[in-house]
C-alpha cells in the first residue's frame, strides 16, 4: 500500500459555528464549507492547511457515534486520516497482515471521497482512517 500524505486530521467540536471561531477567525484559516454525511450522523466542515486539512465534525444527532465520543473523551482529535493510492487494495494487504479493521469495504466519506476506519486497538488508540480521492 502507499500512504501519500496526511489527508486531513478529524476534531469532534459541540458546534462548527463556534469551531469557527478559532480555526477560521483566530487562526486565518480559509473555511471552505460544510457538508452533511447523514448516513455517519455527522456535519463536517473542511480548513485546508497547506495540503493537509482540518475537519471539524459535528455531531447531527445524540446518539451519533461523533456525540458519544464528545461524552467520552470531550472535544478533541477525534481520528487521523491517511490519503492512499488505492484504498481496496491497502485494506485487502492490512488484513493480510492481520490488522483489525472497522471498515473491511470502503464507504463515502465527506467531499466524495472514499474512506475505510481501522480499529483503534490496532493502532495503540487512535482512529486512524484511510481516504482515497
Ligand atoms: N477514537 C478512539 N477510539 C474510538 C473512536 C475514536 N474516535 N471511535 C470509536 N472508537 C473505539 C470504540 O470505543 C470501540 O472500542 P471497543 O471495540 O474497545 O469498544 C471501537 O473503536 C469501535 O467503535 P464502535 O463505535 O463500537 O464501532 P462502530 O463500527 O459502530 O463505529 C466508527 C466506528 C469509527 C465508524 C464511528 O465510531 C465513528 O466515529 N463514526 C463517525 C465517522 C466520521 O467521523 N465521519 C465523518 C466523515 C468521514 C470523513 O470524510 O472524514
Amino acid at each position: 500500500m502507499k500512504i501519500l500524505k496526511i489527508d486531513h486530521l478529524g476534531v469532534a467540536v459541540n458546534s462548527i459555528d463556534a469551531g469557527k471561531n478559532f480555526w477560521g477567525d483566530v487562526l486565518g484559516l480559509e473555511f471552505e464549507g460544510t457538508e452533511t454525511v447523514s448516513q455517519q450522523k455527522v456535519t463536517t466542515a473542511f480548513f485546508p492547511v497547506s495540503e493537509s486539512e482540518v475537519e471539524l465534525l459535528e455531531s447531527t444527532a445524540a446518539d451519533g457515534p461523533v456525540a458519544k465520543f464528545i461524552e467520552k473523551k470531550g472535544e478533541g482529535i477525534h481520528h487521523v486520516a491517511f490519503r492512499v493510492e488505492n484504498l481496496e487494495q491497502a485494506l485487502e494487504e492490512l488484513k493480510q497482515k492481520g490488522v483489525k479493521l472497522i471498515d473491511e469495504k470502503p464507504r463515502q466519506g465527506a467531499g466524495g471521497a472514499k474512506i475505510a476506519f481501522l480499529h483503534p486497538k490496532a493502532t495503540h488508540g487512535i482512529l486512524v482512517e484511510l481516504c482515497e480521492r
